[in-house]
């Protein structure tokens, strides 16, 4: 089980080029530092380990020394350093004459500093003018786990949940401090250990126990521990008749249980809440709104400093309007509402964490009210832990997308960090693809979109292609070939995903339940649950016209948005039919008919998974054989499910369509 990709992206080992680990060996010298927190410990354990894994041996005398710690401890005083831009959790990577140095203004920054220097030498960058200077852009970056206590996990297929809740508090799975030294490797502060869907048995005093144990264990990793609240926990575990936020015994109520929780967890993050969404209770059960739910919690949480984020994922059974439109309608109605420890949570897209999505109107059009951007870092509609798929690329393109909220510039990025509209509270958070498999993610490559996601929440501006690189390097080591290969394939996977399942902006045609293969043919009786509702094919064409003479969910977003979304002409055609409804005959931008270009683009999806398992052949003997394998299965599983899925949807798009499959394109049989 050596290879089993157990430890991640911190392998630590051995640098082959002999010549380069001499040169790093006396760069670096022996370390110099004071340890006397847990944080500090576990930072110097982990410089010690990782030095020892890449360069083996202790660090001999070599003139220079390894100075780390903060600002405060002597021997970096003495250096007069500048750390006054680095804040709580920033760090500063240098070089100060024949020394390196990895200082900061806290320990937690230090051990942020620690891996990061690592990171150098896992890369092979050179360390000669080294400086890195950095602190994270969103200050809360939290893993939203939907997993449950009863070990199951929502729409991530790595295994069981790897909270092992029979057994704590009393059984502290070691592991535990794995999860956390992965988490802090890449900034991860937070972590949501409960599903959005989950009751509120978490909240009784035998789990809260549970949950103190956890934190304790995360705590010197620098991670804060948050709960989902279930709306109607006063009715569920407080024996109330009513949740309504507005009723002083349940506001008591919660002031009790929030009082509580701190007494087990001192530094207790806050709580992430589904109200009123898919079943789920809600200040609406009551006739109050989000405001008033939100509000409520975050009152009681405020005096201890927690905060609450409350989910725009919001649509009701009875549909009154696109569904698309409908946490905008609900939300900017309340903008100035919410308390200031109030962030919405906010999906990346309107819809559902389709295979690409545009961003979602939402971001800007709540001035006073912070959005908490929640990504999906588990591969619900793409393929679960089968398919290889590089999220990175897509969560750039959101965070890049510009609301034009104050003008042009008004990124989505811009908009979380806070910047836009002068918000302090900042935060995002993935939903996690962990379990308990052996190598955390199930597919081995799973792993790049938990680092990539780490390292985005700290730093918006890093892009996939160097976060591709990074994650490869220190994964499967710096060999040119294996880099090169891996991060093609890494880099194209998305668009790849996106072609052979729902591409040229068709969405939500996956097959209802587990959502991983096709079912456009599907109605399940509700029409924002059923496939034909949103990609509308017909004898006229397909698509969705969210414009003007369609449901005007365009008219959401700013009018610069507008206008470059508002025709088929102007779109980019990866959004034209979550926008626009067309004749099957539309000439596209490329000259061929819709019919043809989606026939075109099914194929290329298809053929391009087929070169990716050519790809990953080419470095049999170039990386390890355990892990070779693994991906060369999935790859040929992979394969066949994007044959399936094209097969599936062009068999069926084309009982409306009626046009030949045009040259290029493998008929469905
Ligand atoms: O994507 C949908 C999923 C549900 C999920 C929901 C949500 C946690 O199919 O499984 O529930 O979104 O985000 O609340």
């Amino acid at each position: 089980l050596a290879e089993d990709g157990y430890r991640l992206w911190l392998r630590y080992e051995p640098i082959a080029d002999a010549s380069l680990a001499k040169s790093y060996r006396s760069s670096i010298g022996p370390i110099e530092a004071v340890a006397t927190s847990d944080t500090a410990k576990i930072a110097l354990a982990e410089l010690e380990r990782g030095l020892e894994g890449l360069l083996g041996g202790e660090l001999k005398r070599t003139g220079a020394t390894l100075l780390v710690g903060t600002g405060d401890a002597k021997h970096i005083a003495k250096l007069k350093l500048d750390l006054s831009g680095l804040g709580e959790e920033g760090y500063l990577l240098t070089r100060h004459k024949k020394n390196l140095v990895i200082a900061a203004n806290t320990d937690q920054g230090v051990l942020y500093g620690v891996f990061a220097f690592l990171r150098q030498l896992q890369t092979q960058r050179p360390l000669e003018n080294l400086h890195v200077e950095t602190s994270p852009k969103v200050d809360h970056r939290l893993l939203n786990h939907w997993d449950n206590l009863t070990r199951t996990v929502e729409r991530s297929m790595a295994g069981a949940s790897i909270f092992n809740w029979f057994d704590l508090p009393y059984y502290v799975e070691p592991y535990y401090h794995d999860y956390a030294r992965a988490c802090a490797s890449v900034g991860i502060n937070g972590t949501v250990l409960t599903n959005v869907n989950s009751n509120a048995t978490v909240l009784r005093p035998q789990f809260l126990e549970k949950v103190a144990a956890l934190a304790d264990t995360f705590r010197p990793y620098g991670i804060q521990v948050y709960l989902t609240a279930r709306f109607s926990a006063p009715v569920e575990i407080g024996g109330l008749e009513t949740a309504d936020p507005l009723d002083p015994a349940v506001i008591e109520w919660w002031t009790d249980k929030i009082n509580e929780i701190y007494t087990y967890v001192p530094d207790f993050g806050g709580f992430v809440v589904k109200a009123n969404s898919e079943g789920q209770p809600g200040p609406q059960s009551y006739g109050r709104d989000h405001a008033e739910g939100a509000n409520l919690l975050a009152r009681a949480l405020a005096p201890h400093g927690g905060f609450v984020m409350w989910r725009a994922f919001v649509y009701d059974f009875e549909i009154k309007e696109d569904r698309h439109k409908q946490a905008y309608t609900e939300f900017t109605q309340l903008d100035g509402q919410f308390e200031p420890n109030v962030s919405i949570q906010t999906k990346n897209g309107a819809i559902d964490f389709m295979p690409r999505e545009p961003f979602h109107p939402l971001f800007g059009a709540t001035p006073e009210t912070p959005h908490t951007l929640e990504l999906q870092i588990t591969q619900e509609y793409m393929g679960g832990d089968i398919h290889l798929v590089y999220l990175a690329p897509m969560w750039e393109e959101t965070l890049e997308a510009d609301t034009f909220a104050r003008g042009a510039g008004s990124t989505v990025a811009k908009v979380v960090d806070g910047s836009v509209f002068g918000h302090e509270l900042t935060a995002i958070a993935g939903v996690a693809n962990i379990g308990n498999e052996r190598n955390w993610t199930g597919h081995p490559m799973g792993a790049s979109n938990w680092y990539a996601f780490g390292r985005l929440a700290w730093d918006h501006q890093l892009s996939s292609q160097e976060i591709a690189d990074e994650w490869t390097r220190m994964t499967f080591g710096n060999a040119p070939d294996v880099v090169a290969t891996i991060e093609e394939m890494l880099l194209e996977s998305h668009q790849t995903v996106v072609d052979y399942s729902m591409p040229l902006g068709l969405h939500h045609i996956m097959y209802p339940g587990h959502h991983y293969g096709p079912g456009p043919w599907h109605d399940q009786g509700r029409p924002d649950w059923t496939s034909t509702y949103y990609h509308n094919a017909s004898e006229d064409g397909i698509g969705f016209d969210r414009t003007a003479t369609g449901s005007d969910a365009l008219g959401q977003y700013a009018p610069e948005v507008v206008e470059k979304w508002g025709t088929p002409e102007s779109i980019e055609d990866k959004y034209l039919l979550w926008f626009h409804h067309l004749d099957w005959d539309y000439e596209m931008k490329s000259g061929k008919t819709l019919w043809n270009e989606l026939c075109l683009t099914y194929q290329s999806g298809v053929d391009r998974v087929a070169e990716m398992g050519q790809q990953w052949d080419s470095l049999q003997g170039s990386i390890d054989a355990q892990r070779h394998a693994r991906v060369a299965a999935l790859l040929k599983r992979q394969l066949e499910d994007a044959k399936f899925y094209k097969d599936a949807c062009l068999a069926y798009f084309h009982t409306f369509s009626q046009r030949p499959y045009p040259a290029g394109v493998n008929a469905p049989e």
